[in-house]
C-alpha cells in the first residue's frame, strides 16, 4: 500500500488536469503519472474503462470519471470545501460544472481538431506524450495519424459543419462573459476555487494550449488568461461571495446553459429513450443534429437528482427561471 494517491492522466486531457487541480488545491499528496504506452499494463490493472483520468487511492482502489472522483475525494478531504455555503451559489456551481463537462468540452474538442493548424500542433504534442520514444519521421507519422484520429472523432462531441458555428460562437460568448466577471475576483465564485472553476477551467485551459482558441483568449481576455494560469495551482485567497454579488457576472453563462446546453442534453436523453438513432433539436433558432450519446443522458439524470434533492428550492428556482434553466431541470 502506498501513502499517496496516483493520478494516471495527461496534460492534454481536460478531465485529468481538473482532478489534478483539486489535489493541488487541497494539498493532498499525489503522484501524477503520464499515461503512455509504457504504462498500459499498470493502467489496465485498475481501470474499468479505457479513459483518463484514473485515480488510484492509497488503498489501491481505482476511481474513474471526474465528477464522481471529485465527489468521493471531497468527502474524504472536505476542507477547504469546493462548495460554497450559499445554497444558490452551490447549485449554480454544480450546474456550471455539468455544463462545462458536457458542453464546454465541445469547444475544446472542436477547436483542437477541426483546423489544420490546431490539429498539427495537438497531434505533435499528443504523439510525444503517448509515444515518447519516437523521434523524426516516426514521430511525424504518429503526429499525423493522431491528428487525423482526432478529426475523425469530432462527430462524437456533436461537432459537424452544421453545428460548428454554434459551438464556436458559444465559446466566444462564454469567454466574453467571463472577462469582466474575473476582473473583479480571482475565481468564479469569489476568493477561492469552487467545483465550477475546476469544470470550466479545465476545458478553457486545454483550449488555451491550442493555437486558434489560445489566440482568442490571449488577444482580448487578459483576466480569463490570468485565471487560467491561476487555476493551475489554485489557492484560497478569500471567502466565497454571496449569490447576489455573483449573479450579474454569471447570468450570461447561465443563460447559455438554459438556451443551448439543457435543451440539447434533454433532446439527447429523449432520443435515447425513444430509440432514435439521431437527435434533432432547435437550439436558439438553429437546427442541431447528431448521434445521441449515452454518457450525457446519465449525467443529466444525476444533475436532475441533485436539483430534486434540494430541500428549499424557492431561491434557486427564481434564479433558474430567470436563466431559462428551470423547466428542463424539473423534468423527472
Ligand atoms: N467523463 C469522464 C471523461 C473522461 C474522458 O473522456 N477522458 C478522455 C480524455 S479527456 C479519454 O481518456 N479518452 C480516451 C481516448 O481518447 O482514447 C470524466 O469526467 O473523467
Amino acid at each position: 500500500m502506498s501513502q499517496q494517491y496516483r493520478i494516471y492522466g495527461a496534460e492534454m486531457s481536460p478531465y485529468s488536469v481538473k482532478v489534478r487541480a483539486w489535489f493541488r488545491y487541497k494539498g493532498v499528496a499525489h503522484r501524477w503519472i503520464v499515461r503512455s504506452a509504457e504504462r498500459q499494463a499498470e493502467f489496465e490493472k485498475y481501470a474499468r474503462l479505457p479513459l483518463i483520468p484514473l485515480v488510484v487511492t492509497p488503498d489501491d482502489e481505482g476511481l474513474q470519471d471526474s465528477t464522481p472522483i471529485l465527489e468521493r475525494l471531497e468527502t474524504a478531504h472536505p476542507e477547504p470545501s469546493i462548495h460554497p455555503d450559499d445554497p444558490v451559489a452551490a447549485f449554480v456551481s454544480i450546474l456550471l460544472e455539468e455544463f462545462a463537462d458536457e458542453w464546454g468540452n465541445k469547444w475544446m474538442f472542436l477547436y483542437r481538431w477541426v483546423r489544420e493548424v490546431d490539429r498539427v500542433a495537438a497531434g505533435g504534442r499528443l504523439a510525444r506524450t503517448m509515444l515518447p520514444a519516437q523521434e523524426g519521421e516516426e514521430h511525424a507519422a504518429s503526429a499525423r495519424a493522431l491528428g487525423e484520429r482526432g478529426h475523425g472523432r469530432l462527430g462524437f462531441v456533436g461537432s459537424s459543419e452544421q453545428t460548428a458555428p454554434q459551438i464556436e460562437s458559444s465559446f466566444r460568448e462564454a469567454i466574453a462573459a467571463l472577462e469582466p466577471h474575473l476582473a473583479r475576483r480571482p475565481y468564479l465564485l469569489g476568493g477561492r476555487p469552487a467545483l465550477a472553476d475546476l469544470g470550466l477551467w479545465c476545458q478553457l485551459y486545454e483550449a488555451w494550449t491550442d493555437p486558434t482558441p489560445g489566440a482568442l483568449i490571449e488577444g482580448r481576455h487578459p483576466n480569463v488568461l490570468d485565471w487560467i494560469q491561476r487555476m493551475l495551482w489554485p489557492r484560497a485567497e478569500g471567502p466565497f461571495e454571496g449569490w447576489s454579488a455573483l449573479e450579474p457576472g454569471l447570468m450570461p453563462l447561465l443563460e447559455q446553459v438554459g438556451r443551448l446546453f439543457l435543451p440539447w442534453s434533454a433532446a439527447n436523453a429523449a432520443a435515447l429513450e425513444s430509440g432514435a438513432d439521431e437527435l434533432r433539436v432547435e437550439l436558439d433558432g438553429r437546427t442541431w443534429t447528431q448521434k445521441p450519446q449515452k454518457y450525457h443522458a446519465r449525467s443529466l439524470r444525476a444533475l436532475r437528482a441533485k436539483y430534486a434533492s434540494i430541500d428549499d428550492r424557492s431561491a434557486i428556482d427564481a434564479v433558474l427561471e430567470r436563466a431559462g434553466c428551470l423547466e428542463e431541470l424539473r423534468r423527472a
